[in-house]
Order: C-alpha cells, then sequence, then structure tokens
C-alpha cells in the first residue's frame, strides 16, 4: 500500500518540487488548491502541469475551515505538508492583516481539523529563517532566539508555535521546517533572485534597459528547492517529531547574486543595476546564515547544489524561456 500525503500550496515553488518527490517515492500524492485555480488551470498550474494526471487534487481555501475539513475527511492521509501561505515578505507590510489571517489561521485550521479527524497523520509546517528577523546568534539554529521583523515573520512564528503546541499538547507528530532560502528556476518573479535572473535574460535579448532593487547588501543563504524537500520528507519519516534548521551554511549579497547573473550573461550588472527605493523594506532582515549539523547529524540531509550552481541554473532557465518567447534561437538549448 502506498503511503497518502497531502500537500497545501502545491502549485507553488516548494509544492511542486515535493510533489515531484514524493510521487518518486511511491507516494498517492493529494494537493489542495483553491477553487480559483481549478477554474484557470492554463495559468495556475504552471509549476505541476506535467504531474496533473499523477497528482489528485482538492479544492479549498485557508481562509475557510470548513472547506480544510471537507478535504482532510475524504482521504486518511499519512502524511500532511502544509507549504501554503502568503509567502511574499514585502507583501505582508502592505496588507499584513491578511497576510496574519491567511498564515496563522489557516495553519490553524489545518492542525485542528487533523486534530480532529486525522490524529495520526503527520504534519510539516513550512517554517521560516524569516522568523529570527534581526539575528540574535550567528549563524542561526533550532536553539537561536526569535526575532521577527515582518509580519510574515511574526504569522511563521506563531505557526512555529502552534505546531509545537499541538505536538506537545495532543502527542500529535507535528514539525517544523525551518527552512532559510531555497530558490530554482520555477521561484516566483517577485522574489529577488527571479527578479534578477528573468531581467539578466531579457537584458541580454534586448527586451528590458536596467534592473530596479532595492537593498543590494542584505545577505541570504540561498539554497536550491529541489533540496529543501528532500529535508520536509526526512523530517517527517524520524522516529520522534522535533525542528530542523535547514540552510547551506553560506551568506551571500543580494549584490553579489547580481554580479554572478549578470556576469553568467557575459554583462557587468554596474551597467543595469538601480537603486529604487519602493523596492527596500519598513524593517529588514540584514544577515542570515544557517547551522544546519542537526539536519545533517539527525536526517542524514545534506544541499548539493551550491550558489554558484543555483545562479547558473537560473540564470540559463530564463534566457531559454525569454528566448522562446522571442523567438531568439541563439539560447534555445542553454536553460535546464
Ligand atoms: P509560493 O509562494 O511559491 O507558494 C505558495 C503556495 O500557497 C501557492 O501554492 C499558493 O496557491 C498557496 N496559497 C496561498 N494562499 C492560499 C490560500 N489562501 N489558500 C490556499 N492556498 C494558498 O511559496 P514557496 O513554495 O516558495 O514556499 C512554500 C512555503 O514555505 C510557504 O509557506 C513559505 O512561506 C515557506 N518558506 C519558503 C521559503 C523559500 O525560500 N521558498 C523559505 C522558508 C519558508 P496559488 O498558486 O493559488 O497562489
Ligand atoms: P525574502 O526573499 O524576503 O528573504 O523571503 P526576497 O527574495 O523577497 O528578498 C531577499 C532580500 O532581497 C532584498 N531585495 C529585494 N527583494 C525583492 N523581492 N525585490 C527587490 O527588488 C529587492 N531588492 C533587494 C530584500 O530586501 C531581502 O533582503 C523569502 C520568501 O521565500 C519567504 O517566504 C521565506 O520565508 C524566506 O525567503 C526565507
Amino acid at each position: 500500500m502506498s503511503k497518502k500525503a497531502l500537500i497545501t500550496g502545491i502549485t507553488g515553488q516548494d509544492g511542486s518540487y515535493l510533489a515531484e518527490h514524493l510521487l518518486d517515492l511511491g507516494y498517492e500524492v493529494h494537493g489542495l488548491v483553491r477553487r480559483v485555480a481549478l477554474e484557470d488551470p492554463e495559468r495556475r498550474f504552471g509549476r505541476i502541469a506535467h504531474l496533473l494526471d499523477k497528482v489528485i487534487l482538492h479544492a479549498a481555501n485557508l481562509d475557510s475551515y470548513a472547506s480544510i475539513f471537507h478535504v482532510i475527511s475524504r482521504h486518511d492521509f499519512d502524511e500532511c505538508y502544509h507549504l501554503a501561505a502568503q509567502s511574499f515578505v514585502a507583501e505582508s507590510f502592505i496588507d499584513g492583516f491578511s497576510t496574519m489571517s491567511t498564515n496563522i489561521n489557516g495553519t490553524h485550521y489545518m492542525l485542528a481539523a487533523l486534530r480532529e479527524l486525522r490524529p495520526g497523520c503527520r504534519f510539516y509546517f513550512a517554517g521560516s529563517s524569516e522568523m529570527f528577523g534581526r539575528v540574535q546568534e550567528v549563524p542561526q539554529k533550532e536553539t537561536t532566539p526569535l526575532h521577527p521583523r515582518s509580519p510574515y515573520g511574526i504569522s511563521k512564528v506563531a505557526g512555529f508555535h502552534l505546531t509545537r503546541n499541538y505536538r506537545e499538547a495532543y502527542g500529535m507528530f507535528c514539525v517544523s521546517g525551518i527552512l532559510f532560502n531555497h530558490e530554482g528556476p520555477r521561484r516566483g518573479f517577485e522574489f529577488v533572485t527571479r527578479k534578477i535572473t528573468s531581467t539578466v535574460a531579457r537584458i541580454k535579448l534586448g527586451l528590458a534597459s536596467e534592473l530596479r532593487l532595492g537593498n543590494l547588501e542584505a545577505r541570504r543563504d540561498w539554497g536550491h528547492a529541489a533540496d529543501y524537500v528532500r529535508a520536509m520528507h526526512l523530517m517527517l519519516q524520524q522516529p520522534v517529531a522535533d525542528d530542523y534548521v535547514v540552510a547551506t551554511g553560506e551568506t551571500h549579497s543580494v549584490r553579489e547574486f547580481c554580479e554572478l547573473a549578470f556576469a553568467e550573461a557575459g554583462l557587468d550588472y554596474r551597467d543595469y543595476v538601480k537603486i529604487d527605493e519602493q523596492f527596500c523594506r519598513p524593517a529588514e532582515v540584514d544577515l542570515l546564515i544557517g547551522d544546519a549539523s542537526k539536519a545533517i547529524r539527525e536526517l542524514g540531509w545534506q544541499h548539493t547544489c551550491t550558489f554558484p550552481e543555483l545562479v547558473r541554473e537560473m540564470v540559463r532557465a530564463d534566457l531559454k524561456t525569454e528566448a522562446e518567447r522571442a523567438g531568439v534561437r541563439e539560447y534555445l538549448s542553454a536553460g535546464s
């Protein structure tokens, strides 16, 4: 009998990689998607178009307990990966209320419905390095005190505590992965890495002339999403539920990312990058670097993709996509 997994946020970057990984492992994969996505599959299912005949999708919304309860009542899930969230930090400063409501209540609804219907289902919560915010320790690990710097970060701290509380209060197998930034060619265009690599491709093809960014000095620990979803799965296979930091242990600035990405296309970032205050945040997270030694030791997890490899893969994939759109032959075989 194959295990049944439910992934919320299956249409997102991580959901798509995780679905692939679980299918490879022989799981029956179910996804929770918004009804609007089912109504507009061409546009909303871009990342999972190649998986649509292999996964089972259910309509629900994180804002509705009834819809979540209904999905969870329908199948005896063994594992639940709760990835759905309003995940863009900058947006959370613009509309903190809906970010808080979706991310905190959504997580609480998932946990409450599982407790009621499937208390034996193992639960993964997508925690974030944004919970460390103004960092109290370098590098950050599981015991580092939390100091979030945005409504998004605060919502993830609440989700983290909710998850731990269900573990402690009801004995459920509930864990949080504290994942540092992870990227790849499927990253949303509003996040800085994809904004850079897609604009590099457009500049290279003569479709754009500049790249407007905010803070170039912010430092992040950037890994590849395909590596990080393996850690999510490993956390749910442990004998005891626990929380883990997942990171590469290296930090780089946005400026360094730009330098490498433009160089990959034979360009100098200084000729194209312009600072634009509208992309600066009211409160910034200046430095993130994770210590994943617990995950390495207890889960046997390792990252495989290096920072230069990540930047190269993303630039090449965007060059290919943009070239296809523009009908430029030269780059059509370059991407992965
Ligand atoms: P994405 O933004 O790519 O995906 C978010 C997913 O959540 C989408 O599938 C989206 O659906 C879904 N979603 C949003 N709101 C709702 C809602 N109200 N009801 C149902 N579904 C909803 O995020 P990532 O894949 O990058 O991240 C996955 C999770 O991991 C998120 O919780 C994020 O906060 C967290 N995280 C991410 C990190 C990263 O670096 N990527 C690092 C640490 C944590 P739709 O397609 O319909 O919009
Ligand atoms: P982050 O990712 O906030 O770390 O959250 P993002 O790529 O948005 O920002 C990273 C850093 O780049 C700086 N920056 C800009 N960012 C964006 N988006 N656009 C710009 O123009 C720009 N210029 C500079 C930012 O100020 C920031 O310092 C991501 C999300 O995936 C979260 O869901 C996840 O929890 C964390 O990573 C870990």
